[in-house]
């Protein structure tokens, strides 16, 4: 079906679909499913350790044959090992996120990677593109976790119009309307986190998933807007915490402490009320845990059919 699909041929992948690389959760096991279903597994860095990254990287190896990618988080203190490790590993594609990776990108592309960076903004997306890298993916608002400040919308239009490389929307796409909206907007693929968190392989705790799973349009807020790195979350005790320092005029530091280690209480203890439940908006429109494969083709044969046969109700 995406034979000629851009982004397809430049990975060699069977579905231009990628897991967003989650903090945490998005391990060998999430990784190696997606990439064995035919979309782009990415196994999320974080804060990892470098020795726990290469693990991680072993393990996806031996579970997949098929292209997989890392996502390195920028604003890591592990970063410049994190990054030897992938050269090291020759981590076929790398995603990058929470800032610029300029300063990376002649190593990786010399080891024969695909770089491949996470923005939020058209004029990271053009100075990137000018470094050399492979595509970008164009991040909304709406996506959990660490996020800028255009809606996806508004962003995907702008980047396509502005670079010459192929553009990824990411960002409150969680199924096959999704995907098309986001070739509406002139993307070749989407980058889905969200939807891969209720996935059975997924490892996020069971509280984690029942939350997501409960929430509404409006149940996620942003947090840290005044530390200058605001965080997409799940309203919770935590969250009403973070916003009554933040109205008190509490220092950085002071928020920052109370962030600290925050992600895995919830993700791993299953603490979804003391700890950070990172998630984007389209939570509110997923019913239901699937395995990834089903996830996958699910999506792709109902933007087949409805592409098809013209759904779409223009008129
Ligand atoms: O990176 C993400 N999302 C993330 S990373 C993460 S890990 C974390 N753990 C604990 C606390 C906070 C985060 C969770 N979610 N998305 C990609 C992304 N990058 N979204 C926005 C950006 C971005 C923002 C500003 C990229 C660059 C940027 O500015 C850089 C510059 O120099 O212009």
């Amino acid at each position: 079906m995406f034979e000629n699909n851009r982004l397809c041929k430049l990975l060699n992948i069977k579905y231009p679909i990628f897991q967003g690389g989650m903090a945490w959760i998005g391990t060998a096991e999430l990784a190696s499913a997606v990439s064995n279903a035919g979309g782009l597994g990415i196994i999320g860095a974080g804060h990892m350790p470098p020795d726990l990254l290469r693990i991680e990287i072993q393990k996806t190896k031996k579970w997949t044959q098929k292209p997989f990618g890392v996502n390195i988080m920028l604003m890591s203190p592990f970063v410049k090992e994190v990054m030897q490790v992938v050269l090291d590993e020759k981590v076929p594609v790398i995603t990058t996120g929470a800032g610029n990776p300029g300063e990376y990108i002649p190593a990786l592309k010399e080891i024969g990677s695909k770089v491949i960076p996470v923005v939020a903004s058209v004029a990271l997306a053009k100075r990137l593109v000018r470094t050399g890298v492979d595509a970008v993916v164009a991040e909304g608002l709406e996506s959990g976790g660490h996020i800028g400040e255009i809606t996806t919308m508004s962003l995907v239009s702008q980047i396509v119009d502005a670079v010459d490389v192929p553009v990824i929307a990411a960002g409150g796409i969680g199924d096959a309307r999704g995907m098309i909206a986001a070739f509406a907007l002139g993307a070749v693929g989407v980058q889905m986190g969200t939807r891969f968190v209720l996935s059975t392989e997924c490892i996020a705790h069971e509280n984690y998933k029942k939350m997501v799973l409960k929430a509404r349009d409006r149940s996620t807020v942003v947090t840290g807007r005044s530390t200058g790195h605001p965080v997409r979350v799940l309203s919770n005790r935590l969250t009403r915490k973070f916003q009554e320092l933040e109205k008190g005029g509490a220092s950085v530091a002071e928020l920052e402490e109370l962030g600290a280690g925050k992600l895995n209480l919830a993700t791993h203890k299953g603490d979804v009320e003391n700890g950070s439940v990172m998630i984007g908006q389209i939570s509110g429109m997923l019913t239901e845990i699937k395995p990834v494969k089903q996830i996958l083709e699910d999506i792709v044969s109902q933007v087949d059919a409805t592409v098809n046969h013209v759904k779409i109700n223009y008129k």
